[in-house]
Parts: C-alpha cells; structure tokens; sequence
C-alpha cells in the first residue's frame, strides 16, 4: 500500500457533509453491518463482492478473485466496468462519490436489474468508512487508475499509474480494528458463501477464486449447470431416485406492475434418503427461515404431483392422499428467487415477506412441474411411488404407535425400566437426563447423579436413523426406549415439544472412537428425526475428562489437551520462584502469567517466513526500547542475514547493491518468487507478524521483567528454585523459562482415562454431571450444508466417499457433530 499519508484531505463544503455521511457509519457500525463481530467483517467482503456479482448479472464480468493477503488485508478483484473514473456532477470523480457518499445510488444506479443486495446492499462507502486502508485499481479506458483511502477519507488523489489491458476493479483493504472487533478473515466463511454465490450464479458463468496468502491455500468455484450442480453436490453419496436433475426458470412480470420482473430458478432431485434437504434463496441471500417463495414452492409441488397421480390413475379415487410432508422425504430442491423489493419479515431478515411471491413461484413451479412430468413420466412415477411408500409407512408407523401407546398405558406410566428418572416435581427446565454409553457407566452414574438428573443406560450402538425406515425405526427396542423417555414422540410431524419431559438431553459416552461413533448415531436421530430438539438447544453433549492431574491431596480434570498443560503449569508451579539478578522475582500467579506470555510469543515463532532462515532470538533482540518497534525486512545476502526497519531503508539498500554490481538486481522474495533462490542476489523476507510481536513484547514488559530481557546482557541473569534456595541458573528468560516447565512435571501423577467406566460414581459426578463444575457443550446445526454433507458421508450407504472422507479429516472426525 502506497501514498497511505500523503495528501491529506482537502475540507471544502461537500466534502465536509460526505464525512457527516461516513461518521455515521464510522459510530454506529451495526446498522449498516449488523454487527463489529466476525459477521460484520465479512459482510465488508460481500458488500464488494456483491457489486462484483451485480457486474455479472449485467452481463458485463465473468471472474471474481478474492483474496487474503499475508498483511491481513483482503482484496477482490472483477473483470467488469471497472468503476466511473470520470467527472461527477459535484466536480469530482465518480469513484470519489461511490466509495465516500453513502448509498450513493442515484446517478451511479445500475439500472434497472441490480437484484443482489436486499441483505447486504448498503454500499461501498460502508466498507470505506470501515477501513483502516483501503486501496482501489480501476482498469478502464487502458489505463490503471488507483487511489488509497483511510477511514473513509482519500488519502492520496486518483492518479493513473500505468497501462491495464481489460477493464475491471480491484478493492484492497483492511478493517479498522479501533471499529471492527473483529479483523481476521476467515478463509471457511468466505469459502462457504463464495462457493454457495458460484451455485447461484451459475447460469451466468460466473468464475469465483479464492485464495489465501496466510496458509497458500486456494480453490476456483465454477459451476456453469448452476443450481443442478448444487443438487448433485447436495445428493453425493446418497442414491438418485431419477438420474437427471429437474430444472427450470422463469421471468414472470408483477400482476400490478408490468416493469418488476420475478426471477424464479428451481432444481430438485429425489433420493432413497428419509428426509429432506431444502435450501431457499432471494436475491442470492440464504433465507434459513424460508417464506413466502418456499410455501409457494412447497403448496405447488404437492398440488402438481398429486394431479399428476389422479391424471394417470396412480392415485384411486378411494385412495388417502399423499400430503406435503410424504413428498418431502428424499427430497433435494433449491428454491432462488429474484425479487426486485424483498421484504424481509424478522429482524434477522431471514424470511421473506412478499406475499405475491407465494402465487408467482405457485405458478412457475404447478407450469414447469406439469411440463416437466409430461415429458418425462418415468421420473415422475419414481417420485409419485416414493411419496406413496412414505404415505404407507407414516400409516403403518402411526398403527404401531397406537399399539405402544395403548401397550404402556396397559403396563402402567410407560416410562422405560431401564430409565433411573429424576425426582417427582423437578420442573422441566431444570431436568436433565443423560444418555449414558453402556451398562457399567450407567450404573456409575445413577450412584454418583443429583435428584434432578435421570439416568438411561444404553447398550451398544443405535440404529442408523439415515438408512432405516419409518417403521424399522420404530420397531427398534433402544430408540423407543429414548424417544418415550424424552416424551416428546418423534417424527416431526408426531413431534410435541409441550411433552418434552427434561430441559437438557445430555449425551454422554466415551473420548473413543467407539463413543464417538455412539455420539453421532444418537445425534443423528435427534438431528434428522427431532430436529426440534437440536433447533431449541435442549441437545447437549458432556465433555468426560481425558486427565486426572494429581498433586498431593489436590486433583484436578482436564477435558483437552491444553487444559492438561495449565494444569500441570498450575499444580506443579507451586512454590517455584524466577529471580532475575536485579532482584526482582516472581512467584504464583505472577510467574504462571508471565510463563503464559513468553509460551504465546514462542508460538509466533512458526509463523515466520518458514523459509527464511530469519533467527527468532534475533529478531526478539531487535525490538526498540521502549516501543517494541520491529523490522519489516530481513535481507540475505552472501549468506549473511541483517534486519531492516522500513520500506525506505530496504529501498535504499537495494539501491546502493545495485549500483555497486552495476546492474539490476535479482531478488528472492519467498517460495512465489519468480526466479530461484540459487541465482538471487540478495533475498528479501517480509516479516508481517511486526504488530502482534509488539504487543506480546509490551505485555511482558508490563509483567516487570527489566526491559533489557529480549537480549542476553552481559551481568544480567536469571535463577530459579523452590523456597528460599534458587539452585538454578539461566542466561536468559527463554531458558528460564524452559527450566520451569521441567520442574513442573516433577511430583504430578497424571492419570490417562480411557472411558467413563474407569471413574467411580464420585470422580464422575464431580468432572462430568455436576452443574457447578462441568463444561456442557451445546449441540448447534450452524450450517446445514455441510452438517448434512457429513452425516450423509459419514452415514449414508456408500462406503467410497466414507472412506475417503475419514481419510482427509482422520483428526476432526471425532468433533464435526458438535
Ligand atoms: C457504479 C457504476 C458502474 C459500475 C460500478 C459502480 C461498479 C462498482 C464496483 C465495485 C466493485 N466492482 C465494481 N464494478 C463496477 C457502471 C459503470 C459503467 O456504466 O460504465
């Protein structure tokens, strides 16, 4: 980033009021972002990304690249129009206006098709005001214009700097983090949307890249069958019930008015699956909570099918008639909706509101279905068929239902024996009943458990919900032992939250892989056939320890791997003592704290340059006293390796190697180099982890260490001991460090568990059941997509994809359900 001060703003009159616009941004973020959190940070990315998309729609670009650079900025890049350069009205550039003048429509509108937005769609000087730095490149009319802002005020003027080839935008830049409370990108929240956007676009041929500098990670998201890509990305690993997708789209103008244009894209494809998977769209903008375009969609295909089966007699005329939620199961469809004014109903904006929609998508889906079944009636037989098995199994499953019921009402209170229920009277929120794996740790925990917590032992795995049928599902003995236990029936349409007997529903079983498999079986359930449960947060799952940490009489659990580690620091700290040779010492707290210190700047070690040799120690020993500054550059040449401050300097030193080989110069910059590093004649390595370095230094300078700690001074040292006596000594804090954490390990029993069978009812109850000291983790369905493509994997009846997937995530197996 260049000219990032030079020319300070002029303050005429407009300029003035277009700050009062920006301000408003700049004080309250959340009304034009939503929130300062991770949420806000992105949708400063999808604000671009979105005029980007706008670009495509026009028919005007057919690539979006995206990228996260190493110095923490983002930028994306379009092959579009390339934003006005020229003179506004108000005397300045086009591009001046857009990106400081909120909502900046009017003049610049972009006509009469601008269709993304709704959500997002509050403009790029939002993402301006927002930035600490943010640099624009227009390509247009052959040249390349740039111009650099910070917070939302120009900081350089717009100058041409060279020749472009295309025309296009480029926006760089970097959240403001005295703003944002958040200004890491993330690479899965941009994947996720960047991917779903390629989906929609699709028909447009629109090619999305993504790729991040941080980790060299990349991915291209070019999906030209659009929506039917999206099916068949949705239905891998389950088996089509017919081969080809059903697709069609129609433009229908509004009834009241002739120049509003609806859009109405729709694909679906039925499988062998059990239940449904149904993703709505307006605007390109997920609407998780549906509305008016998906009811429409959902009314239409229920009343197109079931005239389809009256047409061809499939459906007699004595016959019960299969309702929308028999055409549900095995149903993949994704519903995308163009809408020129969306309203949306809830705060969240989530479902839309626009009650003519309903009627529109009504009419494309009952036409297109119709259309579509006549012309391909194998399909729709396959389709009509499987509603028919749902319609007979729901029949069948509400027949052995009633049989159960009147069989427990027979026997008596027809709670499971099994169960070990709470105390009579505990109200409901209070209630927690645990799902325990296996007989023996049942047993433990009915003897270790509070009055309020109930106790249901199971023995081995459960069924597989997503391979079984209605009816086998029911017949399984251990399911309808939970399902009447928890009370509230299952089956989503049989479900009755109001007869839900306990507050929190707490699996429980063992950090194993066994346990784990256990863990997702019983989710699956809850996940696909209660979902209600999952969606309300009364799903739960225990985290046993996997440690015993053990000092003397104190004992301590530890869940992971890192709460073992501060344990140990904590338990075997005891009376350790660093004494540096001024005098000053620490103990306790205060030595735990700065041991906490000193372990984090050491992890920023490995996210040096991993080729560039630069020396940790070194680079520590660099820092100025008292601010911490340190280099930007580290420049190798002839093998020997020396910091350097700043841009100027490194400019200024590569200028004089110049003029002394008297030629121009071949530098290494990093594995993307150009050239190799054999032939380079220096090499130069951007160090960008300058800020949070300073900051870990400024903590454990205020920690009390003598400021002179990141060199190794000659009369200064460190010892350390227990007590009174120090026996041991260390040249720098480093060292001294290391020598701790090693008398930390000595006296500690560190006992490993590997199941829950392995506690007594006490060790139990204290690290894993009681309200006071446990740690519940809540079971969230954040994003379907991928949730569902795991347990499809992972459950599903194809055993290739299984595989591989166990292969690639062998590490986060045992956590992608929670
Ligand atoms: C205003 C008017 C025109 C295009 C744009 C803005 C525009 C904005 C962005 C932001 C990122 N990429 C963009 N691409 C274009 C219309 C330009 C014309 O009519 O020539």
């Amino acid at each position: 980033m260049s000219d990032q001060a030079a020319n300070q703003p002029r303050y005429d009159a407009s300029s003035i009021k277009v700050l009062e616009g920006l301000d408003a941004v700049r004080t309250r973020p959340a009304m034009y972002i939503g929130d300062t959190g991770l949420k806000g940070l992105h949708h400063l990315v999808w604000e671009v990304v979105d005029n980007s998309v706008d670009e495509a729609l026009a028919g005007r670009a057919s690539r979006i690249d995206v990228r996260v650079h190493k110095d923490g900025t983002v930028s994306i890049k379009d092959n579009g129009r390339g934003i006005p350069v020229d003179m506004h009205e108000s005397g300045k550039p086009a591009l001046e206006v857009i990106l400081t003048k909120l909502h900046s429509g009017g003049k610049f509108d972009k006509g009469s098709y601008k269709v993304s937005g709704g959500l997002h769609g509050v403009g790029i000087s939002c993402v301006c005001a927002l930035a600490e730095v943010l640099d624009v490149e227009v390509y247009r009319d052959g040249k390349i214009y740039r111009q650099t802002y910070m917070k939302g005020q120009k900081a350089s003027e717009l100058k041409v700097i060279g020749k472009a080839e295309g025309t296009g935008t480029m926006l760089r830049f970097k959240a403001d983090p005295t703003i944002m409370e958040a200004t890491e990108f993330s690479y899965e929240i941009l994947r996720k949307r960047l991917r779903e956007l390629a989906y929609l676009m699709g028909s447009a041929k629109l090619h999305i890249t993504l790729f991040d500098e941080r980790t060299d990670k990349g991915e291209e998201f070019l999906f030209p069958d659009g929506l039917v890509e999206f099916i068949k990305d949705l239905n891998t690993g389950k088996n089509a019930l017919h081969k080809e997708v059903v697709y069609f789209r129609r433009e229908m103008p509004s009834q009241e008015d002739p120049d509003k244009v609806y859009e109405v894209e729709i694909a679906l494809q039925y499988s062998d699956a059990y239940h449904e998977n149904v993703f709505s769209f307006v605007n390109n903008i997920n609407t998780i909570e549906g509305g008016t375009h998906l009811q429409g969609f959902r009314t239409a295909l229920t009343r197109a099918l079931n005239n389809w089966g009256r047409q061809e007699k499939v459906l007699k005329e004595k016959d019960p008639v299969p309702t929308g939620e028999d055409f549900k199961e095995g149903l993949a469809a994704v519903v995308s909706v163009k809408v020129p004014d969306p309203q949306f109903e809830s705060q969240t904006k989530i479902k839309l509101g626009n009650r003519e929609v309903q009627s529109v998508v009504e009419t494309v889906v009952g036409d297109g279905i119709r259309t579509y079944f006549e012309e391909n009636p194998s399909t729709a037989r396959v389709i009509y068929g499987k509603a028919l098995d749902a319609l007979r199994a729901r029949e069948a499953a509400r027949k052995a239902r009633d049989l159960v019921r009147r069989k427990s009402a027979l026997e008596g209170g027809g709670l499971p024996a099994k169960l070990a229920d709470c105390q009579k009277g505990t109200p409901r929120d209070e209630a927690e009943l645990f799902l325990v794996e296996g007989d023996s740790a049942g047993g433990t925990a009915k003897q270790g458990r509070m009055s309020h917590q109930a106790i249901l032992p199971l023995r081995g795995k459960i069924l597989n919900v997503e391979k079984a049928a209605v009816d086998s599902i029911l017949d399984h003995e251990e399911i309808q032992t939970i399902v009447s236990a928890i009370g509230t029936g299952f089956l989503t349409d049989e479900f009755e939250t109001d007869r839900l007997r306990y507050g929190k529903i707490i699996v429980m079983t063992d950090a194993d892989v066994d346990g784990s498999h256990i863990r997702t079986l019983l989710l699956t359930l809850f996940y696909r056939k209660m979902p209600e449960l999952v969606m309300r947060g009364h799903v739960y799952v225990a985290q046993p320890p996997l440690y015993l940490v053990k000092k003397g009489k104190t004992e301590r659990y530890a869940v992971t791997e890192e709460e073992k580690l501060n344990l140990m620091a904590e338990l075997g700290l005891g009376a350790a003592r660093l004494e540096h040779s001024s005098r000053k010492t620490w103990h306790g707290r205060d030595l735990r704290k700065l041991m906490d210190l000193v372990g984090r700047l050491r992890g920023l070690e490995g996210r040096l340059p991993a080729d560039s040799g630069v020396p940790f120690a070194g680079y520590i020993a660099e820092a100025t006293v008292p601010e911490r500054a340190l280099p930007a550059y580290y420049m190798v040449q002839g093998g020997k390796g020396v910091f350097v401050d700043t841009e100027a300097q490194l400019a200024a030193a590569l200028e004089e190697l110049k003029r002394s080989r008297g030629r121009e110069l071949v530098v290494y910059e990093g594995p993307d180099s150009p050239c190799r590093r054999e032939q380079a004649d220096v090499e130069v390595h951007a160090l960008h982890l300058g800020t949070e370095v300073q900051a870990l230094l400024q903590q454990i300078d205020g920690a009390g260490v003598p400021l002179s700690w990141t060199r190794s001074v000659e009369g200064e040292s460190w010892s350390l001991g227990a007590g009174d006596s120090l026996t041991q000594a260390a040249a720098t804090l480093f060292e001294a460090v290391d020598l701790i954490q090693k008398h930390c390990e000595k006296d500690l029993k560190i006992q490993r568990y590997k199941g829950l069978g392995e506690m007594n009812p006490s060790q139990l109850f204290e690290s894993t059941m009681d309200p006071a000291r446990r740690t519940l983790k809540r079971v969230t369905v954040s994003d379907m997509v991928e949730a569902d493509k795991i347990f499809t994997v992972l459950m599903g009846p194809e055993v290739e994809p299984r595989r591989a997937f166990i292969e690639k995530h062998a590490l986060e197996a045992t956590n992608i359900d929670v």
